[in-house]
């Protein structure tokens, strides 16, 4: 028999512990699947002699869980009936102390009892496959798991309450509202069906087009606030690196001295600013130079910069640019970067115009008093785009999602050429129902099985 999603329920009853693999106050044993109570019964005895299969769903009993032979813990077993549960099947939950022997020993014995050992994610997948919850609902699970930060974890749950599923029917609702249309137009044209306005389809074709865009401007942003960014601390010797990362990570964290050539080896920490975590790593100045120690750090300097997600270029503003300088800046084209102008607290005699020509953000800042830190955390916002990040707003959180975004935007953009170029309409159809299909992926409810598993392979066993 099949569900309504079109899968068939799972005959296995699954268990393991969903607690992490760690000692705690309490560890939890949970178990999924039509023999749930069944087998939780075998192993768990109520004090007062009643049984999960009496008792109605979110009941819990207190009691002894045991091996058949000998207790094992004192425990809470909780019920859920079917389909009122987070998997959609019967669930149990015994609760014991969190010792990971006593949770090991309450496993062996729910296996020796009929369950099999939970693969990874399974009872979130089983949700999925049984209905509960769409594919994007199910990934941003894992990412409430490991969320960070609070933007990170708003986020997440965000996503866990369906607002990129929402967004992404929205979307596809307008597409498919197009498509009819132009098919119900094609094949019944003696009907009374009003003739495709081709700019009124250009017009939803670019609202989509631009919503698509949004969401993958919005995945780097989002990724950015998840996982943080690797950004560099570069600049010629002497400028005040390393006074800017002091100032960043709230300690001396780096040697600072008034000698240029101070810093050598790569200095490294996280520091969240404003709502990102900046991995910061303070490197050498960069310049020719003879000493063979500050070679090498001059060399890792220039490997940080290649690896780098995001640049903060530091100048000085009380010297006039050198070559040095010019360098730094034409090695760092192509990177995302912000132009830091350190000693405003000096006379300036930087040339900011050849500085402007380059560099979209601008900050002047004094790294000594920490005046202009407040329009450097505004700068990093505006760089990695953080500050338009809205959570409530339906976010892409995977690569796969973002995929699928893309290919949904590809098909797009093909649709509208055709109609800017006046090709056929059927072109225009075949387009359209590309993206509607790369959109039903995107939310699961067309995902092959290799997707549906490449989703859970990232979970961990018990989630
Ligand atoms: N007046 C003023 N001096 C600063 C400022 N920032 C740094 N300095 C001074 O500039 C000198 C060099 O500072 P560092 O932070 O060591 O410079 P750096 O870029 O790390 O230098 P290297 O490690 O040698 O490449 C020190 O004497 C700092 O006190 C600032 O904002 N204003
Ligand atoms: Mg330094």
């Amino acid at each position: 028999m099949k569900n309504e999603n079109g899968y068939a329920p799972s005959a296995k009853t699954i268990a393991a512990i969903s607690t992490p693999q760690a000692p705690g106050g309490i560890g939890i044993v949970r178990l999924s699947g039509p023999r749930a109570k069944e087998i939780a019964g075998k192993v768990f005895t109520s004090r007062h002699g009643k049984t999960l299969e009496d008792v109605k769903g979110y009941t819990a009993l207190y009691g002894r869980v045991h091996d058949g032979e000998t207790d094992i813990d004192e425990a809470i077993a909780l019920n859920f009936t079917a389909p009122a549960s987070f998997t959609g099947e019967d669930v149990v939950e015994i609760s014991c102390h969190g010792g990971l022997y006593i949770m090991r020993r309450v496993l062996k014995a729910v296996f020796a009892a009929g369950a099999v050992p939970a693969g990874p994610g399974e009872f979130t997948r089983r949700a999925f496959l049984n209905g509960k919850i769409g594919l994007t609902e199910a990934e941003s699970v894992m990412q409430i798991i490991s969320a960070q930060g609070e933007q990170a974890a708003k986020a997440a749950l965000a996503g866990h309450d369906g607002a990129l599923e929402k967004k992404i029917i929205k979307i596809r609702g307008m597409l498919i509202e197009a498509a009819a249309h132009l098919s119900a137009w094609a094949d019944y044209p003696e009907d009374d069906i009003p003739q495709v306005n081709p700019e009124k389809l250009q017009t939803t074709l670019l609202t989509v087009k631009s919503e698509i865009e949004h969401l993958l401007r919005q995945f780097d942003a989002g990724r950015a606030i998840r996982e943080g960014v690797a950004t560099v601390i570069a600049g010629r010797p002497n400028v005040g690196k390393s006074t800017l990362m002091n100032l960043l990570a709230g300690c001396e964290r780096s040697i600072v001295t008034e000698y240029a050539g101070t810093t050598r080896d790569i200095v490294e920490d996280t520091v969240i600013l404003g709502d990102v975590p900046l991995r910061l790593s303070d490197t050498a100045g960069i310049r020719l130079t003879d000493d063979p120690v500050e070679k090498i750090g001059v060399d890792r300097a220039r490997g940080k910069l290649r690896e780098a997600q995001l640049v903060l270029a530091v100048f000085d503003s009380s010297q006039e640019l050198n070559g040095e300088d010019r360098e730094l800046v034409s090695a760092i084209r192509e990177s995302a970067a912000i132009a830091v102008i350190n000693k405003s607290d000096l006379p300036a005699k930087i040339d900011v115009q050849y500085i402007n020509k380059y560099f979209q953000q601008i900050v002047y800042i004094s790294a000594l008093s920490g005046e202009g830190l407040q329009e450097l955390k505004d700068a990093v916002a505006e760089v990695l785009r953080t500050s338009e990040l809205n959570p409530a707003d339906g976010i892409l959180f995977t690569e796969r999602q973002r995929d699928a975004a893309r290919q949904a935007g590809d098909c797009v953009t093909e649709a509208l050429t055709a109609v800017e170029s006046g090709m056929t309409l059927d072109a225009v159809t075949v387009s359209i129902e590309g993206a509607v299909s790369a959109l039903l992926e995107l939310t699961g409810e067309r995902a092959t099985e290799a997707v549906v598993d490449s989703v859970f392979s990232h979970f961990c066993v018990g989630k």
